[in-house]
Formats: structure tokens, sequence, C-alpha cells
């Protein structure tokens, strides 16, 4: 299997829309290996942890960056930001059958402190992901809004973040997939999903990608790990646990 290049209408939608449904990228071999991952992970965590805020997990375990550095989710990722890529990011959201808790409206840049602010994510589903168990929402072409305004939210133990914002829902277009599909979305677009009220888990990988020329404000984050995944750094912002 070979990732499949982006046609010139999907690289406009991209940038129309802010995001992108790529379709399958994993074989039903890796499907099942990454699935038998989660479901161990899940099962080992300690009581209290809930599984829809497993950030950063390829901090402690070297195994994911197999799939951080996954050939076929770069070769589409490169499509987009280019051939030089960081992976800045990642996160398991598992949303539990029956009480997965909802993830609020928020834009990913309002948290992170780079610049300029270019970082794309792939949401790879380890599962189904529909309406029925709260699959990402997104307000199309919102990435174009700039910056709008967050507040707390009511209650931070019932949701999978602390930010929101208000948005009119009836613009948001459901991200469908099948497991192992992914989609990619833009670091300004305003998305979220509702809680997982269904029987079946609605689990998540997230993985974000930066191009080279991003600077990581280690003011910020001094601590942060950045991996230099395919290319070569020529701008020396940032240091990267591999080079
Ligand atoms: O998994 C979700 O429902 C939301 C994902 C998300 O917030 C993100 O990928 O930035």
């Amino acid at each position: 299997m070979q990732a499949r290049r982006l046609s010139p209408e999907e690289l406009n939608a991209y940038e129309q829309q802010g995001y992108l449904i790529y379709g399958r990228v994993l074989t039903d071999d890796e499907l099942t290996e990454l699935r038998q991952y989660v479901d161990n992970l899940i099962a080992s965590l300690p009581p209290g942890k809930r599984p829809e805020s497993l950030d950063h997990p390829h901090f402690d375990d070297p195994y994911l960056m197999k799939w951080c550095q996954h050939p076929r989710i770069l070769d589409v990722v490169e499509q987009i930001i280019g051939p030089n890529i960081v992976l800045f990011s990642s996160h398991f959201i598992a949303k539990p059958g029956g009480d997965g808790l909802p993830v609020p409206w928020h834009q990913d840049a309002t948290y992170w402190p780079l610049s300029p602010m270019k970082v794309v994510t792939v949401w790879l589903a380890v599962d189904d992901s529909d309406v029925e168990n709260g699959c990402m929402k997104v307000i199309p072409g919102s990435h174009r809004w700039g910056a709008v305004e967050h507040h707390e939210v009511d209650d931070p133990s019932r949701y999978v973040l602390n930010l929101e914002t208000d948005v009119d829902e009836s613009q948001a277009v459901d991200i469908i997939l099948r497991a192992g599909e992914m989609s990619l979305h833009d670091a300004w677009i305003l998305h979220g999903s509702h809680a997982n009220h269904s029987p079946r888990r609605r689990c998540g990988y997230t993985m974000r990608y930066m191009p080279t020329e991003v600077k990581l404000d280690r003011q910020k984050w001094p601590h942060w790990k950045l991996w230099l995944v395919r290319g070569e750094d020529r701008e020396g912002n940032n240091r990267y646990e591999n080079v």
C-alpha cells in the first residue's frame, strides 16, 4: 500500500476549508497492531486516569515513533507542509463507550507557543468514529477567522480540554471515519466533539506536525520534546531529540 497523492482539488480544499478527509492509510495488519497496543494501554491505566487524556504518549514509549514516523502518513503530511517535518505532539483521545467525555469547541493554536503557527494534525481513527460515538466536528473555513476568544469550561473534569469557545453548530461538519482512516486539520480550525453515549469506544490518535521553520518558545515550554521525523533542519530554530 502506498500513500495516495493528494489531488490539486484536495490540496485546495485543505487550504480553503482547513481540513481534509484522506481515507484509508493503515493496512488491516497495522490497524490490528495499533488497536492491540491501545487496548493494552487503556487496560493498564492507573485508577482515575481517563483514556481521553493520554497526551504526548510518545514521550514515554519509543514504540509509538513507529506510528508518528509512519512513511505513508508522512508522505501525506509532506504534501501539505513540505519536506522538513517535525513531530510536535501526539495524543490518544479514547472516549469509552457510555461515558466518553466531550472535547469542547476550540482552536488548537490557542494552546501552543509556536511561531509561525503552521501545524497540521493527523487524526488517525483507531476505532470507527461516527456521530453516535462522538466523532470530531469542524467548522469549515474557520481557520481563516484568526484567533477567537476562549473561556474556561465550567467543570474541567467533565471535558477533555479546559478552554472552549462558542460556535454555531449548525455550520459544523462531522468527520466520520472508519478505523484505519485519517483526516487532517489546520491549527486554527474550530473543532470539538460530543460525549460518547454509544456502547462503542471512539479512539483517535492525533499526531501533529510542523515544518522546521516553526519555532517553539522554550521560555514557555522548556522541556517539550520535538523530533525531526523527515528531511533536514535548515533553520536551527529548535532543539530536537534525534539530531
Ligand atoms: O478527538 C476529538 O474529538 C478532538 C480532537 C482534537 O481536539 C484535536 O485533534 O485537536
